[in-house]
């Protein structure tokens, strides 16, 4: 039973910050305030720093098949890239195949991450089919700890759902006490406008992003927020990318329908800007919903403000330019779509968030930490720094710098969107359930120490 102390801190929670030293005791937090003089083995000098509680990415690509290949991060590489960045959960998926039953789904994505993780780790199943036999599965994933799933409504005679069984899941995933999360976007019409470019010889990247158009994204949020209303499903759009998105999203939320949303860090940090010209260099930015116009970028900021947009993940989804991109040199829907960045969000928003003086810092708790862990059915165990939570705990040096590269991170994907840019702030420690994963800012060999999180019920976030 070893114990230690987080000394001379400042916490932030999504609700106010305090000076206090953090107590814990077999991966738990067992004390925290000022004078408390409690006995510890080990002290962690973080004078300077704030104190965070670890955290939380629900979007997280790993082991993830696209196209003909998998992402370039397994669940090893992947959480040692997010455990650098002040991740101490992430929410991967479990992908059905056509025809089979969710929990066999879930069970093998449970087994490939069996001792790989660094961090704690939960799955939302991808469901593609719901065959009389797979809806009774809902209930028996739910139980498992898994309370959420995803549907799509892109990637036609991929991944794509009919309105029919979006209904079904949604109304089926309400009654198990679980969370719907919908990728909106028109797939069919989709489809007939990138068919068509690449009939009028139009194969290069920029072309994914043009195909994409805003309007497409913002009418499946309207069409999968009817259909939710209609069925009383608590339900969360993912990388919400654009203003007309975001604005059904607010419009829903007025009406007081359980409706949840995130968006990604680059939608606030990157724009359309950046497909100009013809280079296949184009591809690295291939990540769907794609960039938007500069614009889009403070309406994002002010709907996170105005807690329209309740999350910030990554939707990190990373495939390398050399033997993955490239398959689609000669037609961009050949090439994997997704970015890597699992080790950026709390720093680029920090930077671009709170030392912008876009967000406050409890805020950015809220959005990259407590809310996530309030939906997708882990707090207060994540998501918070209170007695008798995990000892998930960051501890980040406002005054720091740190130079953001693909070199430096454990991400096995050979390039970043972010490469070079420097942003203010360093974090100096991360621990998961107490163990020092990141120590001075180097994570460590910590393969294993991650654990599968059985998941709760959904809870309304701040
Ligand atoms: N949607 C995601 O959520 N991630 C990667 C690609 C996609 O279309
Ligand atoms: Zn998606
Ligand atoms: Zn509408
Ligand atoms: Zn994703």
């Amino acid at each position: 039973m070893t114990t230690t102390q987080i000394k001379g801190g400042t916490v932030v929670t999504a609700a106010d910050r305090f000076a206090a030293d953090l107590y814990i005791r077999d991966g738990v937090v067992i004390g925290l305030g000022q004078d408390l003089n409690l006995h510890a083995d080990t002290v962690i000098d973080a004078t300077g720093c704030l104190l965070l509680p670890g955290g939380v990415d629900p979007h997280v690509h790993l082991d993830f098949p696209s196209l003909s290949t998998t992402t370039a991060d397994d669940s090893n590489s992947g959480t040692a890239a997010a455990a650098q960045g002040g991740t101490t959960t992430i929410i991967n998926f479990a992908m059905q195949q056509y025809g089979e039953p969710l929990p066999a789904a879930l069970q093998r994505s449970v087994d490939q991450a069996e001792g790989q993780a660094v961090i704690d780790y939960g799955f939302h199943v991808v469901v593609r089919d719901l065959g009389a036999d797979r809806i009774r599965g809902i209930d028996e994933i739910v139980e498992s700890g898994a309370s959420s799933i995803k549907l799509f409504m892109a990637y036609p005679g991929e991944l794509m759902v009919d309105d029919g069984t979006l209904l079904i899941a949604m109304e089926r995933m309400a009654a198990a006490g679980g969370l719907t999360m919908v990728h909106a976007e028109n797939g069919s019409a989709i489809d007939v406008l990138a068919r068509r470019a690449l009939a009028q010889g139009h194969t290069s990247p920029q072309w994914h992003g043009r195909t994409r158009p805003t309007l497409l994204e913002a009418e499946a949020v309207h069409r999968a927020t009817v259909l939710a209303e209609l069925v009383g499903s608590p339900t969360y759009f993912v990388h919400i990318s654009c203003a007309e998105a975001a604005a059904e999203v607010a419009q829903a939320k007025a009406k007081g329908l359980p409706i949840f949303a995130e968006t990604c860090p680059h939608y606030l940090t990157l724009d359309n800007s950046v497909y100009d010209g013809d280079s296949f260099e184009v591809a690295k930015y291939v990540m769907t919903p794609p960039l938007r116009e500069p614009h889009h970028q403070d309406r994002l900021w002010h709907s996170i403000r105005r807690a329209d947009l309740d999350v910030i993940s990554t939707d990190h989804c990373p495939f390398c330019m050399v033997g993955q991109k490239d398959a689609g040199r000669d037609n961009f829907l050949d090439i994997p779509n997704g970015v890597g960045g699992v080790e950026h969000r709390l720093l680029l928003l920090f930077d671009r968030g709170v030392r912008a003086g876009r967000i406050s810092l409890e805020r950015l708790v809220a959005i990259t930490s407590t809310n996530p862990a309030k939906l997708f059915g882990l707090h207060p165990r994540k998501g918070s720094l209170m007695v008798g939570a995990d000892a998930d705990v960051v501890v980040l040096d406002p005054t720091g710098r740190t130079r953001l590269s693909v070199t430096s991170s454990p991400s096995r994907v050979d390039y970043s969107i972010y490469e070079g840019w420097t942003v203010g702030g360093a974090i100096r420690y991360v621990l998961s359930r107490g163990k020092v994963v990141v120590d001075n800012g180097v994570v460590g060999d910590h393969r294993g120490h991650g654990r599968f999180v059985a998941r709760g019920a959904t809870a309304t976030p701040n």
